[in-house]
């Protein structure tokens, strides 16, 4: 026969040894060791709940409450414990692994603009101000749209394989963004004002003031009564954009298959040297014109009802001289030393 004394007693002793022993315990793995011998099927607190049975009837409530005292102290204490244990982990790794959140943070190198970006952006910004739209295109195209539409005869030299990368018959990177402002007329009808910015290649070797990928940006506005002074009125104010108010530029005549008349734009360009002298040079920046009428019949846009304007630009050119840049192999090499003033 089993009494509520000896289970009293059989408590005390594993309260005694477990509570201490949990208490040093130096791992969470040894506390679950304890855990399972007291706790487990096979425990010590286990087995005493079994011989619950042998205790007479009017004492087995007290015994059930004692062992559930005991059972419910033995887990408050390994809690008590666990947390202990895990924060002196913490505390141990942030000494050993040299922690110190008060330490000042190692600043990131930061990422810029390449400088073509930059100014392509400029450009689009001061047309995009003037109500032009942006067009993209391929940089694949075929003869039809790179040279046919626009007005190049048959036997121009641009078409030789020297100046041009064909990919097969009929078949050519585009030289130009002109085959955009082609697709562009085709698409949607008059008034339009795009521009065109994007990549041209030609079949040049590179040096300091070619290189065979390069980029452009292009332009027209085609609608009833669009004259030459609209023509200088917009390329006029995008040069005081780029360049200042206070630049003073000039149109020369000039000539190109895809208008007529032409023109190209200069800027007075002024540069003060090292020996502190200012010297003063026309440069010359964009090619524009009224679009040739058999452009715009190549468009089906019929030139006795609408005319047009167009201009384009070579953004390397315009980076250069914003810049003080006098090669183009700066743009292409990626040297960092080079492209980290632009941040
Ligand atoms: C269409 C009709 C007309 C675009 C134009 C120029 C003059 C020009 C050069 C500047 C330097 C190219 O990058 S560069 O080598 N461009 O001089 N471009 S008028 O005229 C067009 C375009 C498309 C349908």
């Amino acid at each position: 026969m089993t009494t509520l004394q000896e289970i009293a007693r059989q408590i005390d002793a594993i309260l005694g040894d477990d509570t201490r022993e949990i208490a040093s315990a130096q791992s969470t793995a040894a506390l679950e060791e304890i855990r399972l011998r007291v706790l487990g099927k096979k425990g010590r607190l286990s087995l005493l709940m079994r011989t619950m049975k042998d205790v007479p009837s009017d004492e087995r409530p007290a015994a059930g409450k004692v062992a559930n005292e005991a059972k419910e102290a033995v887990l408050r204490a390994i809690e008590e414990r666990r947390a202990q244990l895990r924060e002196q982990e913490i505390a141990h790794a942030v000494r050993t692994e040299g922690v110190d959140v008060t330490m000042p943070g190692i600043r990131p190198r930061l990422g810029a603009l390449h400088p073509i970006t930059r100014v392509r952006r400029r450009i689009e910004d001061i047309f995009l101000a003037m109500g032009f739209r942006i067009e993209l295109g391929p940089d694949i195209e075929d003869e039809h749209h790179n040279f046919d539409a626009l007005n190049f005869p048959p036997e121009h030299p641009a078409r030789d394989m020297h100046d041009t990368l064909y990919l097969a018959t009929d078949l050519l990177l585009r030289t130009h963004t002109s085959p955009v402002q082609i697709h562009t007329m085709k698409k949607y009808a008059p008034p339009l004002a795009v521009i065109a910015p994007g990549k041209c290649y030609r079949s040049d070797a590179a040096d300091a003031t070619h290189s065979p990928m390069f980029h452009q940006v292009e332009g027209f506005m085609v609608d009833t009564n669009i004259r030459f002074s609209d023509l200088k009125g917009v390329l006029g104010e995008f040069v005081h954009s780029m360049f200042g108010y206070d630049t003073p530029y000039r149109l020369r005549p000039s000539f190109f298959p895809f208008t007529e008349p032409s023109a190209e734009v200069d800027i007075l360009f002024r540069r003060r040297r090292a020996d502190g002298q200012v010297v003063e040079k026309w440069l010359e920046i964009l090619g524009s014109g009224m679009i040739h009428p058999n452009v715009l019949r190549n468009c089906d846009i019929d030139p006795e009802k609408y005319t047009g304007f167009a201009f384009g630009m070579g953004i390397e050119r315009i980076a250069m001289l914003r810049y003080g840049i006098n090669s183009m192999y700066s743009f292409f090499e990626n040297d960092v030393r080079f492209l980290a003033q632009f941040v």
